[in-house]
This record gives structure tokens, C-alpha cells and sequence, in this order.
């Protein structure tokens, strides 16, 4: 399939009819079984990707060791050199590489060039980093004593990511462990093993340009098993998985298991607020693309609208007759709004998910339905979907990764508008839509929202990198891109420093021989 320059695309990023899914940055160990990676846009074949065996995933774990014991000691604003120069390359490659992004994963065009965007943004934001790693100095409370904290390079970091963000959240992570002097071991989703194979060329150039060791960057392919070896492995200080609940609690644990690190960014169940000082306009559009935007597969994506009950009627008819307006097809094509959903399990999973919203009480105001005929061949395309519903609801209180949009009322105050928002289970991000600033300062307050997001007239997806990203509850606790989130790709030590004659000992403590 060579519609949208696709084939262009993929010789500009180096993908074959086979790839050899094992690699260090210089070469190559795949001798698993094959993995054949389908584009949910048409559902056609679009290249194959050899997995890792335990053996090829014991290279790449020698290589990426080796790597760690020289990167560490580069100074830092020269591994920010090295990234800069990533960040250059995702650059010329911007187009190439979002247009693979929306094909294989399915997001809309202008989508996946926003995702390669964030990859260089965090890029940027990491060279700037990388003269900024900052620990603190303390005043002793010894004479002629000196106390200061330093943060230093961790080890090798293991990357899980997930299909929805295939490039952006490696790049967050990578980024930063980079310039942290860290190397890393990337394990991306079996269902987007290209946007892998893709990102794994683009920083090879970059490794053999400037001669750096083999290793700063490693790939591994496969399923939840391959997974595993890298949370069962002591040698790896610190696994950042991305993708459900159910995934976090095993990777958590097994880290935990052996006392390692582990940096959680799970489900959400994200919604927005809207009082009745709301602007409806920008509600509609932020709720609109919150919903539908990446057919709703963000783990931002807006899951429930809190109405209150004074305006319901009038947000209801507004959102209702914008569905009306939305374009469903080949995301490729710019004039569509909305593409397909990853697989046909995950349309399974929606269309159970209104099935159960009405079983469980719920009213459908814009109809569901898998989309059949020219252009949905793939049969992974859906209609976005809008219930009225309650938030006792089971499904309501479930993640179900599609456009399914649940309205729930609120009456009273902003004060029972939270109690709704923050009655589930999840962490991650949250809006209200208010001109009050009553309201908004509530919202913002310690008695506010629980989530790790919280925006005020804005929706609740399309994070910029600069701020922490993450949530807490079953979310799991996290912070990746922004602010300081570096610094759990570090160790830090303390160290006190005697630059006198004798040996005072701290609390004053007196031990004399
Ligand atoms: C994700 O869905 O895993 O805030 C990440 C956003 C994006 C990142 C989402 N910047 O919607």
C-alpha cells in the first residue's frame, strides 16, 4: 500500500520487508520467531520483525552493561551533544516518521506528527538539562565540615512502552536517561514493533557518528515475555512501563520482588468538569478532541464529562451535534478527524463497553457501531460514542481504551462535582471548565483534584513535555518528560567532607580513645 507516500517513508527509515527486532546500536542478535506487524488503517501486512530470544536479549544485556561503564563518565553536556544531535535527525525525519506513527498505529496524521514533536521537544528540554542536574548543599553542623548531594548516572533503564505513544514516551524516557548517563533497553508494544525498529535506526547514525559504545541504546521485541525478562532482571535498576493497570501491578511487583526501581504510567479515567460559568465553546472542542483524538486510545483521553445539572441539557445538545460533524476514516488523510482503533480486539472491547453501559442503565445519545464498507476494510474503524450514565456504573469506573464518552450529572456545588471526579480508581489527569475562579481555585486546591493533571480551561490530553507527566492511584505513581522528573534516572548520594584537623562526630557524640 503506497497511498500518502508511505513507501518513501519507510525506506527513508530504514524498514525491510523482514527487521531484525534484537539490536544494540551497531548490530544485530534476533533469532526468535517473527512478528508481523498489520497496519489497522487498510489491514495489510506492512513488515515483519524477528523477536528476541532469551539468549539474543542476553546480548543486548552484555552490550548495554559495557555501554554504561563509559557513557557514565562522558560529562554530561556532551551526552546533551549526543541528544541534540538526535533531536536534529528527528527533525528530518519528522514527516517520515509520523507518517509510520498514524500508519501503524492508527492516530490521525497531524497526531503522529505531534507525537514526533514531543520527541523533539524533550530533546531540547533534555540538552538544557544536561548542564542542569542540580543536588543541594547543606550547611554541616560540624566546624570545617562541608555537606553536598550529587546526583549520579543509575544503570541500565529498561523501556516498556505501549502502542498508543509508540515513539513519544521512549523519547521521554530515553531523553532523559541519556543525559543522565544512563543506556537503555526498549521493549516497545508487539502491535507497534516498526515505530521500534524505526527509532532504533535513527539513533544508530547517531551512535556510529560519533563513535559512541555500542549499547546506549538497545531494542528487544516480543510479548509480555520478553517483558518479563527485563523486570525479573537485576541488572536493570529501574523499568518504566507504560500501559494498563493490570501490566503495572505484575511489573510492579516483580520489580519490587528484587528491590529495584520501577516508574508506573498507567490507566486513567480522566474527566472534565464543566460548572455552569463554563464557555461552551471551548468545552465542546476540548471535550470533543479529548474523546475522539487517537480514537480515544490516549491514556489522557477524556472518559467522563461532570455536568452540572443547571447547563446538561445545553453542553449534551452542543456535544452531540459536534459527533455529528466528525470524519471517520484513513487517518492518513487530513481531512478525517478520527482513525481506526489499534486491533480488532481492542473493537471487541468497545463494543462490549456499550453493550455493558446499557445493561448497567446507561442511555446511548450518539449511537456506536464498527464501521464496514470502502475505507473500513481493516474492520478496526468505530463510531465515537456518547452515554448518559451514572459513575457508580461499572464501566464507568472501568478504562476502556475507544471513543466511548459517558455524561454524568452533577448538582449542587463544585464541592460534589469532585467527589464524582475523584471517585474512581484512577489518577491521571482532570479539568474543569469554569470562568469562577472560586471554582477553579477549588479545583486546584489540596481538596481539589487527586490526579496527577489538573487543568482549568483545557482538556484533559495533549500534555506539553515540560511539565511531570503522571498520575497517582492505580496510575501508578509516575512522573516522566518535565520538571524534575530526571532524577529518578539517577542515584543520589550525600557527602560530607572533613577539611579539618580533627574528627568531630555529628549529634555531638563523644568518643575519645
Ligand atoms: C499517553 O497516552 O500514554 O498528554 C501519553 C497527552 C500526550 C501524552 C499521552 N502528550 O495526551
Amino acid at each position: 500500500a503506497n497511498q500518502f507516500g508511505m513507501k518513501e517513508a519507510l525506506t527513508q527509515l530504514g524498514i525491510k520487508e523482514i527487521n531484525e527486532g534484537t539490536s544494540t546500536g551497531l548490530q544485530n542478535f534476533s533469532s526468535g520467531t517473527t512478528l508481523e506487524s498489520y497496519s489497522p488503517v487498510d489491514g495489510q501486512l506492512i513488515a515483519k520483525v524477528t523477536t528476541s530470544t532469551a539468549a539474543d536479549y542476553d546480548k543486548v544485556m552484555e552490550a548495554a552493561t559495557a555501554a554504561f561503564k563509559t557513557f557514565r563518565t562522558m560529562p554530561a553536556p556532551q551526552r546533551g551533544e549526543i541528544v541534540r544531535q538526535f533531536g536534529e535527525k528527528l527533525r528530518e525525519k519528522k514527516e517520515a516518521l509520523g507518517k509510520l506513527v498514524s500508519y501503524e498505529m492508527g492516530k490521525s496524521l497531524q497526531e503522529g506528527y505531534g507525537e514526533v514533536q514531543e520527541m523533539i521537544d524533550i530533546c531540547d528540554f533534555a540538552v538544557g538539562l544536561s548542564r542542569q542536574l542540580h543536588g543541594l548543599t547543606m550547611h554541616s553542623e560540624r566546624p570545617q565540615h562541608r555537606m553536598y548531594e550529587q546526583y549520579h548516572s543509575l544503570g541500565v533503564v529498561g523501556i516498556i512502552s505501549a502502542f498508543n505513544f509508540p515513539v513519544a514516551v521512549w523519547a521521554w524516557n530515553t531523553a532523559l536517561a541519556w543525559i543522565c548517563g544512563d543506556v537503555c533497553v526498549w521493549k516497545p508494544s508487539e502491535k507497534t514493533p516498526l515505530c521500534g525498529i524505526a527509532c532504533q535506526n535513527i539513533i544508530a547514525e547517531v551512535i556510529k557518528e560519533n563513535n559512541l559504545p555500542e549499547g546506549i541504546s538497545c531494542l528487544i521485541n516480543g510479548d509480555y515475555k520478553v517483558g518479563e525478562m527485563m523486570t525479573a532482571d537485576k541488572r536493570i535498576p529501574l523499568i518504566s512501563a507504560t500501559g494498563s493497570t493490570r501490566m503495572g501491578k505484575i511489573v510492579a511487583q516483580t520489580v519490587a520482588g528484587r528491590l529495584g526501581k520501577s516508574l508506573l504510567e498507567l490507566g486513567g479515567n480522566n474527566a472534565i468538569i464543566v460548572t455552569p460559568d463554563a464557555d461552551i465553546k471551548m468545552t465542546v472542542i476540548g471535550a470533543v478532541f479529548g474523546a475522539v483524538g487517537t480514537a480515544g486510545q490516549r491514556c489522557t483521553s477524556t472518559r467522563r464529562l461532570i455536568i452540572h445539572e443547571s447547563i446538561f441539557d445545553k453542553v449534551r445538545d452542543a456535544i452531540v451535534a459536534a459527533y455529528q460533524q466528525l470524519k471517520i476514516g484513513n487517518p492518513l488523510d487530513e481531512n478525517n478527524h478520527v482513525g481506526p482503533l489499534i486491533d480488532k480486539d481492542a473493537v471487541a472491547m468497545y463494543s462490549k463497553a456499550l453493550e455493558d453501559v446499557v445493561a448497567q442503565g446507561g442511555k446511548i445519545l450518539v449511537e456506536g457501531g464498527v464501521l464496514a464498507g470502502e475505507g473500513y476494510e481493516s474492520g478496526c474503524y468505530v463510531q465515537p460514542a456518547i452515554a448518559e450514565a451514572d459513575n457508580t456504573f461499572k464501566i464507568v469506573q472501568h478504562e476502556t481504551f475507544a471513543p466511548v464518552l459517558y455524561l454524568l450529572k452533577y448538582t449542587g456545588s463544585v464541592e460534589d462535582a469532585l467527589d464524582i471526579q475523584n471517585g474512581v480508581a484512577q489518577g491521571l489527569s482532570s479539568a474543569i471548565m469554569t470562568n469562577n475562579l472560586r471554582e477553579a481555585e477549588h479545583f486546584l486546591s489540596v481538596a481539589g483534584s487527586d490526579c496527577g493533571i489538573a487543568n482549568v480551561n483545557i482538556g484533559t490530553s495533549g500534555a506539553e513535555i515540560g511539565g511531570a507527566f503522571g498520575g497517582e492511584k492505580e496510575t501508578g505513581g509516575g512522573r516522566e518528560s518535565g520538571s524534575d522528573a530526571w532524577k529518578v534516572y539517577m542515584r543520589r548520594q550525600t557527602n560530607t567532607i572533613n577539611y579539618g584537623s580533627s574528627l568531630p562526630l555529628a549529634q555531638g557524640i563523644k568518643f575519645d580513645l
